[in-house]
This record gives structure tokens, sequence and C-alpha cells, in this order.
């Protein structure tokens, strides 16, 4: 009688394993969240926390994020990120006529579609190019909910409304050419 019920549990553990590492193996396929480089490019990237990490990444110190309405919405010791203009470049623009530079834009867009552009001149003529930042740490850590990415121009007068959290994709495209 013992040896049957020793031969029973061991069969229902048996059942069993197979459902855990079923359980197991769905919990560790969740794809982490990537960044998305897509448009007007030669190389469509698809970029991980860790080959951002591989990029040039700069640490700068103190900065505060202001809204619109000249409130502080967060004041960071530090952050850790990658010029977006190094992204773009890392990407290639596809660009056969020059002098529509001025006509391309790229924009960054976020999980919950709060979206913002900006031109591919100032990023790579401007002040701004020196100070856009695709952020990946703050304070010494990985962004929490606001992450994994944050994009934002560290010298705007209110750093507010270019300041994109939750980052999923940047798209470069170019305005319709022609005289209107
Ligand atoms: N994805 C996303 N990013 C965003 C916003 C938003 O609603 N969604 N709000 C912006 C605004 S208006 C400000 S002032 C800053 C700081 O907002 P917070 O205090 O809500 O973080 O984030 C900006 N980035
Ligand atoms: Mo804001």
């Amino acid at each position: 009688m013992k040896k049957r019920i020793a031969r029973f549990v061991i069969l229902a553990f048996s059942l069993c394993i197979p459902l855990f590492s079923v359980a197991y193996a769905d919990a560790g396929k969740v794809a982490p969240v990537t960044l998305k480089v897509s448009g007007l490019v030669e190389h469509p990237l698809d970029l991980s926390v860790e080959a951002l990490g591989k990029m040039k990444v700069v640490e700068k110190g103190n900065t505060n994020i202001v809204c619109g309405s000249g409130e502080t919405k967060h004041a960071l010791k530090s952050f850790r990120g990658v010029l977006l203009r190094d992204i773009v470049d890392a990407a290639v623009v596809t660009m056969p006529d020059p002098r529509r530079r001025g006509e391309y834009y790229v924009l960054v867009r976020s999980e919950d579609d709060y979206n913002v552009l900006f031109s591919y001149n100032e990023l790579c003529y401007g002040a701004a190019g020196d100070a856009t930042w695709l952020v990946i740490e703050e304070d010494g850590r990985a962004i929490g909910k606001d992450g994994p990415f944050v994009v934002f121009c560290d010298i705007d007068l209110q750093s507010g409304p270019r300041h994109v959290k939750l980052v999923r994709s940047i798209e470069i495209s170019k305005i319709p050419s022609g005289v209107k």
C-alpha cells in the first residue's frame, strides 16, 4: 500500500514538473523594451538598454525638469545618456539631396502617445544637438516607471514640454517638398 502511495506521489510530482517549466519558460520570455529607430534611415535599429550602454554614454550633473507652467516637476542629481544625434547618426539618414536637410525631422514617440519632434538641423547644427539626450539612468539607477528611456533637451528654457517619458521609438521623416 505504502509503495502505491509513494508511486502516486512521484507520478503527481513528475506531472507537475512540465507545468512548472512551461510557466517558468513563459516568464523568461517577456521581451525587454527596446528603442526602435526607423523611417528614412539606411540602418533601422532596435536598441536594448545594453546596446545603448555600448554607445558613447555621458554622465551629467544636476538638472531640473520644468513644466510649461513654471513648476519644477523633477530634480535630478545626475543622469546618464546618449546624444539623440549619435543615435540618428548610427541609423544613417537617407538624404539624396542635402539641400533638403531643413525638411527632415526626428519624431520621438512614447508609449502613451506623448510625442515630440526635433528638427534634423537643430540636432546636427544647433545648440540642442549637444544637449538632447536619450537618458538610460537617472540618479545612478535605471529609470523606473517612466522608462527605460527618456528623451529631453537639457538646455530648453523649460524642459518639461520636450521631455518624453516612456520612449519607445524614433522616426526620421521629411515634410513633402514643393512650393505652395
Ligand atoms: N510620455 C509622456 N511624457 C511626458 C508627459 C506625458 O504626459 N507623457 N508629460 C510631459 C510634461 S507636460 C512634463 S512637465 C514632464 C514632467 O511631467 P511629470 O511630472 O508628469 O513627470 O514630462 C513630459 N513628458
Ligand atoms: Mo508639463
